[in-house]
């Protein structure tokens, strides 16, 4: 079967759609609602529109991503009647459409004013006259919703729905006056929505937008009175070149310690670091329950993940038992560089801001929790995203490709083992505990130190490990919240096989967070990132947490051993409360 394109033959196959066709051939069709990720396709935007002359000579106008192809069907898509139209729906989008350009969080980077671009639309006639929407919700922790700003693609419901589960955000309104919305509410006051942005990362426009909060950064560079302890995610590294204009997966770890120590940070340190002491913790909780479940399947969920934490607060609180009581390494590096690197520095606590360099946008949400401050005071001060460090970087003129890469630069604090790196894919987290818990149960040396059935990126995970003093152990992972549902039920029902369940709740884990570059997420981008950071787990020497050795001068110097009076003050918490 073939079509011609711009009078060009092409194969292709029953069933197929023009836009797959022209994709697959490098011929360029502007799109803003399709996602193909989601198989989304509901032909609203009217940016694809084509000219289709089929085999039996009858010409029409049709939307390319709905119009399945006919063998020898012509498909012109650069006409002047296609130019005209695209025009056309270019100008009706922006006539509603608040072009608040410079300002907007997406400016440069914008889907329809590349679409604008594209169809060479200079000054529409109708911009702005018809807005009837002019909310702009800043209730929600770590987003903004603009209204005006909406093309009602609907890509964020279907994110929310299909990926999610959650389906927090709802269609609204008519006509003109027609968006996105929050079940009528402000999104803050949302009893489901969880903060993991992955609505952001699909959005278009700058209608749904992470709160930008470079400025206090700037803000803390520039009071001689504040030290700032800069912390980076595990997944941060490879989740930013495509924010940089570099290739997926790169990592650009040196070049982002190196544009920060630029604008002044005093301490740049890594979190991974404060992973490998998670999973001292976590792992000795885990010990703990096997230890007293007097033979039942006592299920041990993961904690560090603030967007599946929210997702238990608001829609299974009866789980929160479940939970492990251990902190995040975000939430752990924060309690440590405000209590340990004092110690170990000589620095007034009460000058210290740790600002924390994250993948997440839910982590923005962690960090101003209640439960995790001491004396009213926030352990981390601040969260910036991957896309807020690559617009800070832009706006600073620090081009991150051509910096020199620089090494983090404290001794303490930065250290860290292969199972650190491996957070920052769904299954690392349990992988670095096997690794470690396998260790202290029995056996290290007959231990494998790949686990393999947790790696990849199947919606949900199984293993099962031998150990010496528990005999055998069973393991879930789950990654992206819609998975989760059969999981849940087990546990509430007692009828779970598993002992430690690891649950993330955006796809891919922490590389596809709804704070990262945005790439194409669930198909081509995720394995890139995920191998690169299998590849820095291979390149790291130490690969097991136990075994590093930073984090054992922590616990010999100043915590004691895991699990300690002092660690579960510093490092555990109680969500429920
Ligand atoms: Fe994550 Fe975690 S791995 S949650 O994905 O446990 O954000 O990267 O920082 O805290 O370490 C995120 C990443 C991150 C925490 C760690
Ligand atoms: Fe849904 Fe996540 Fe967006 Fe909330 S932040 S509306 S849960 S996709």
């Amino acid at each position: 079967m073939q079509i011609y394109l711009n009078g060009r033959p092409a194969a292709c196959r029953e069933g197929e759609t023009v836009l797959e066709v022209a994709r697959r051939e490098g011929v360029r069709i502007p799109t803003l609602c399709e996602f193909a990720a989601l198989n989304h396709r509901p032909g609203t935007c009217r940016m694809c529109l084509v000219d289709v002359t089929t085999a039996s000579g009858r010409q029409t106008l049709a939307t390319a991503c709905t119009s399945a192809v006919e063998d020898g069907m012509r498909v012109d898509t650069r006409s002047e009647r296609v130019r005209r139209a695209r025009r056309l729906q270019a100008e009706l989008l922006f006539a509603d459409h608040c072009e608040r350009c410079s300002g907007c969080a997406r400016h440069g980077r914008c889907e329809l004013q590349r679409a604008a671009e594209e169809t060479g639309l200079d000054l529409s006639r109708l911009s702005g006259r018809l807005t009837d929407r002019t909310t702009v919700d800043r209730s929600a922790p770590a987003l903004v919703f603009t209204a005006d700003k909406c093309i009602r693609c609907l890509r964020c419901v279907e994110v929310c729905r299909q990926v999610q589960g959650v389906s927090a955000i709802t269609f609204e309104g008519t006509g003109c006056a027609s968006s996105v919305g929050f079940d009528g509410g402000l999104w803050g006051d949302s009893d489901r929505c969880v903060q993991c942005g992955q609505c952001s990362l699909v959005c278009p426009t700058g209608a749904i937008a992470v709160k930008d909060e470079t400025d206090r950064f700037l803000d803390y560079l520039a009071d001689p009175d504040v030290v700032t302890v800069v912390q980076i995610a595990p997944a941060v590294r490879m989740a930013f070149a495509e924010a940089a204009g570099a290739p997926a997966g790169r990592n650009l770890e040196g070049e982002i310690v190196a544009g920060l120590k630029k604008l002044g940070a005093d301490f740049v340190c890594d979190t991974r670091w404060s992973a490998d002491v998670t999973i001292l913790e976590e792992g000795t909780e885990l010990l703990h329950r096997l230890e007293h479940s007097e033979g039942r399947v006592d299920t041990m969920f993961t904690s560090c993940c603030p967007g599946w934490i929210n997702h238990v607060e608001k829609s299974h609180p009866d789980l929160f038992p479940h939970v492990s009581s251990t902190r995040s390494p975000q939430a752990i590096f924060g309690a440590l560089a405000k209590t340990y690197l004092p110690r170990v520095k000589k620095l007034d606590s009460a000058a210290i801001r740790v600002v924390s360099i994250m993948p997440c946008t839910a982590k923005k949400d962690e960090a101003a929790r209640p439960q995790l401050a001491r004396e009213g005071v926030a352990d981390v001060d601040l969260v910036l995203t991957v896309r807020e460090l690559e617009r800070l970087f832009r706006t600073q003129g620090i081009d991150p490709l051509a910096i020199d890469p620089a090494p983090f630069d404290s001794p303490f604090m930065t250290e860290a083992s292969g199972a650190a790196q491996l957070f920052a894919t769904t299954g690392g987290v349990m992988e670095a505990a096997l690794r470690t818990v396998c260790a202290l149960a029995g056996s290290p040396r007959a231990l494998p130190l790949r686990f393999e059935p947790v790696r990849g990126l199947a919606g949900v995970k199984e293993a099962r490990v031998e150990t010496e003093r528990f005999g055998e152990l069973r393991v879930a992972v789950v990654h992206g919240l819609k998975n989760l549902g059969p999981v849940l039920d087990c546990v509430r029902e007692g009828r779970s096989p598993w002992h430690f369940v690891e649950v993330m709740a955006c796809p891919g884990g922490c590389i596809g967070g709804g704070g990262t570059a945005r790439g194409d997420n669930w198909t081509r981008t995720l394995p890139v990132r995920q191998r690169m950071v299998y590849e820095e787990d291979d390149r790291l020497a130490v690969k097991r947490s136990d075994e590093n050795p930073d984090v054992a001068a922590l616990y010999r110097d100043y915590l004691g051993r895991a699990g300690s009076d002092l660690a579960h003050e510093l490092l555990h918490t109680d969500y429920e409360n």
